[in-house]
């Protein structure tokens, strides 16, 4: 880092997977290999980077991967984070700032916390960079930095001017076996128009759905290949296809690339039979798919469309594995209307379709509908819970169950559905299914030449 330059550490603190439930804790100390968590760099702290003129020097830190050096001669740390990071952060800040260096903090935990994060840094950043952390630089510059930069209309951020994110900070030692990432992140669009009610994605980056073009996302996927080739992609975006005239040309623009990548939808994918042919000849291994839950109850009170899906979930799950992608299928569960009886439901719906599994508990993360609903009803602690917000601790009591309950039969079921028996079932289903499509990626190819 030369002397002369503005030199900017860019942190991202370490979370955990479980804090309060020592059974899930035994559990991923029990299979270690079966399920592992999924280590991906901060896109968020990366396109940060990349908003800074050429002549700041960032350097880019995931505790996850590596130990924080507080004595490197930052003359600006820059901290992002989830809601569950937040008391890990506080502590980075506090060091830092002991040793006079100027702290600064943004990403969803501080865009819906602002005065408590205020408490512990120099600048809050509430939304999203673009725009905001130019400013910052220059007032820094000048002597004359604010406590709050805040984007107030999401909408007016064009993704479009959003610059690629700088994967070249991202050295070997982040790519090493064992604890370095397995993926890369690309995110393509912003913000939800559903309104799921424990989701902070409408708070967070808005409800209305905006994306980077097409040619932008190509060169995205260009330089994080080159700066990390082989790499499997995540496309970091909540509802990936929700626009479905820009999913199917940006998927035609990435058969080509033959790139390996994941995404994330709602169900309602499983209806576009052209929309799950395009994802599998572009390279679509794995769909991470929001079921949320098997009760037409919770899912009313999750959100509408969802609980239209729920008679099709089996259906059109199906419809995407034949379609040669795995399932990954998201279930909270502690929710109001679950009672113990949810856990072998859940299974058994997982053992009929062959979905892999993403179970976790409802949990309230600030600022959403669950959460205000809950304050209203007096149902959550009154001292901090944020590092509870790991998704397998839990917060508070569902209606019809404890939260001690909920905590013990999650990691009972994990333990069942990712028993290596289960595990070489489900595995023996994929290869049958992936073995017949060769034939369809060539009528596919014959049909777009
Ligand atoms: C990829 C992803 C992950 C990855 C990890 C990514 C990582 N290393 O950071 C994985 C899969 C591991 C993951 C896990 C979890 N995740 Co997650 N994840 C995402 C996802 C889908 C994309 C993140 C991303 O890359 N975004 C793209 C970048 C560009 O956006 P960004 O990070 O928000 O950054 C922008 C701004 O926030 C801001 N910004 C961010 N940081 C900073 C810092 C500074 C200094 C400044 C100025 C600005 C700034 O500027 C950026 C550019 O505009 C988001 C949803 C989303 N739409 O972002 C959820 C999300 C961040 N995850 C969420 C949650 C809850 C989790 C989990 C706790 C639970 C779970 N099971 O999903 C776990 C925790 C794991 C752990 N132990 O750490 C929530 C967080 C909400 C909250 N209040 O905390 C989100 C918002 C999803 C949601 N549905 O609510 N996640
Ligand atoms: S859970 Fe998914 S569909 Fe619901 S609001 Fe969040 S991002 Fe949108």
């Amino acid at each position: 880092m030369p002397e002369t330059q503005l030199r900017v550490g860019l942190i991202l603190p370490h979370g955990e997977f479980a804090v309060r439930n020592e059974h899930m804790a035994a559990f991923l100390r029990d299979f270690p290999e079966a399920f592992r968590p999924w280590m991906i760099p901060s896109c968020g702290l990366l396109t940060v980077a990349a908003l800074c003129p050429d002549d700041v020097a960032c350097e880019y830190v995931d505790e996850q991967v590596t130990d924080i050096d507080y004595d490197r001669p930052y003359d600006i740390v820059a901290i992002s984070g989830m809601t569950q990071h937040a008391t890990r952060a506080y502590s980075i800040a506090t060091e830092f700032r002991h040793r006079g260096v100027y702290v600064v903090m943004g990403g969803p935990h501080a865009t819906v916390m602002e005065d408590e994060v205020a408490q512990h840094v120099d600048t809050v950043f509430v939304g999203e960079a673009e725009g905001t952390w130019q400013q910052f630089l220059s007032d820094f510059r000048n002597g004359r930095p604010r406590d709050l930069y805040r984007n107030t209309s999401l909408a007016d951020i064009q993704l479009s001017e959003s610059p690629v994110p700088r994967y070249d900070l991202l050295g070997d030692d982040y790519f090493s076996r064992g604890k370095g990432y397995r993926m890369l992140p690309v995110q393509t669009t912003r913000g939800c128009p559903r309104d799921c009610d424990f989701c902070s994605v409408p708070q967070v980056y808005g409800k209305t759905f905006r994306k980077k073009t097409v040619a932008q996302i190509v060169a995205e996927v260009e330089t994080a290949r080159a700066a990390a080739p082989n790499q499997l992609f995540l496309f970091a975006d909540d509802n990936m296809f929700i626009n479905r005239k820009f999913s199917k040309e940006l998927l035609r623009a990435l058969i080509p690339m033959r790139i390996r990548f994941m995404a994330q939808s709602d169900i309602g994918i499983g209806a576009d039979e052209e929309l799950l042919e395009l994802m599998y000849q572009a390279g679509c291994v794995m769909v991470l798919v929001g079921l949320e839950s098997l009760s037409a109850d919770n899912l009313r009170g999750v959100d509408n469309f969802k609980a239209r899906m729920l008679d099709s979930y089996g259906e059109y799950v199906g419809r995407i594995q034949q379609n040669g992608m795995i399932v990954l299928g998201a279930f909270i569960v502690g929710l109001d209307h679950d009672d113990e009886s949810v856990f072998s439901r859940i299974e058994q719906f997982v053992l009929e379709t062959n979905v892999t599994p993403q179970l976790t508990i409802a949990t309230p993360l600030p600022k959403t509908a669950m959460t205000e609903r809950l304050l209203s009803q007096g149902r959550l602690p009154s001292e901090s819970y944020w590092d509870r917000c790991t998704y397998y601790d839990s917060v508070y009591d569902p209606a019809l169950m404890s939260g001690d309950t909920v905590e013990r039969c999650i990691a009972e079921l994990h333990r069942r559905l990712f028993d290596p028996a289960v595990i070489a079932e489900r595995r023996g289903f994929y290869r049958k299914v992936l073995r017949k499509l060769p034939e369809r990626y060539q009528a596919l190819e014959a049909a777009l030449a």
